[in-house]
């Protein structure tokens, strides 16, 4: 079996751009062998619950949170090429001294479904990368379509590793004995024949009535699959077919899932696996950031199913 260093030395070519993205995936993956040495470990009565503190979004933070934050800032500050890291656990952007000629903005939802730690269902960490003009306020945020790299992980029975980069999406699995990923299957795409659809169904009644129509429509040909962590029900969906959604609750005019560090990676890697993804009626990828935090509706998944909606 092929080791991610490998693959990405036998894929990649030497260009100052590739090295780079080697270097930060590199880092990236270490730092998610950290994290799931931690969720394995002996010491996990530490790790669970609450951290006493609520974040920007006003929600709970988990101590896990802050130890994933902690790990992956840590990690990203060693990528030469890193010079800006938005995170949902900090409220402003950070700053690195790296003074490469490179110039990559992080975006990182470090622990995605942090209710589920304590319950032992997956979790997982997202991660989108922009390159950055030194000094273009303006090149901070930009819409997913510019992504340069995405890459997520899983927590679950196997820690899985999963980029998007050039055209191709690649999906690797934790040896744990090894401390090392391994190739587990490369140049991904959905599936012809979706088999899910995921969505919090007790928030129907807060939906645009064409939500709730379609809904109606593609639950008679699809299974309910939906565990609440939202990179667990995307991973799934990814590999068999089917589509995920959380829509905008109108009666609050609020949305859940945040652009820049969970709905853009993804929507990058779906669109690379052939898939699409929508929010409020536009290609998610062509939203114009407002800022770090915002939150959107997101559909997300097999194109055939999105193209219905
Ligand atoms: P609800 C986890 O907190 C999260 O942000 C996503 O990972 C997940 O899809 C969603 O919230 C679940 O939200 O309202 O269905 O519990």
């Amino acid at each position: 079996m092929i080791s991610l260093d490998d693959y990405i030395i036998q894929n990649f070519d030497n260009s100052t751009e590739d090295e780079a993205v080697f270097d930060i995936i590199k880092n990236i993956s270490s730092g998610i062998i950290q994290v799931s040495e931690i969720l394995l470990g002996n010491n996990n009565k530490n790790i669970f619950g609450d951290q006493g503190a609520k974040n920007i979004h006003g929600e709970d933070v988990q101590k896990l949170d802050i130890i994933a934050t902690d790990i992956f800032v840590k990690e990203l500050k060693k990528s030469e090429s890193i010079k800006i890291i938005g995170c949902e656990e900090l409220d402003e952007l950070q700053f690195t001294d790296n003074n490469s000629n490179l110039s990559y903005t992080v975006m990182m939802d470090p622990l995605d479904g942090s209710s589920n730690i304590d319950v032992s269902i997956s979790i997982g960490s997202i991660f989108g990368i922009w390159k950055h003009i030194p000094g273009d306020i303006n090149s901070i945020l930009l819409p997913g379509n510019k992504i340069e790299l995405a890459i997520y992980s899983i927590y679950g029975p196997n820690t899985v590793l999963v980029f998007g980069y050039k055209s191709v999406v690649c999906m690797f699995i934790l040896d744990h004995f090894n401390s090392k990923f391994v190739l587990y299957k490369d140049k991904i795409k959905l599936p012809d024949k979706p088999k899910y659809y995921s969505v919090n169904e007790s928030n129907y009644s807060t939906w645009d009535k064409n939500i709730q129509e379609y809904i109606n429509n593609i639950k008679s040909n699809l299974s309910l699959r939906y565990v609440g962590s939202l990179i667990a029900d995307f991973h799934r969906n990814l590999l068999k077919g089917g589509v995920f959604l959380y829509p905008e609750d109108t009666i609050k005019n609020k949305s859940k899932l945040r652009l820049m560090y969970e709905a853009n990676p993804l929507a990058y890697i779906n669109k690379l696996c052939g898939g699409l993804s929508v929010s409020n009626g536009i290609n998610t990828l062509d939203i114009i950031p407002e800022n770090i935090h915002q939150s959107v509706p997101l559909i997300i998944g097999n194109a055939s199913l999105i193209e219905q909606l």
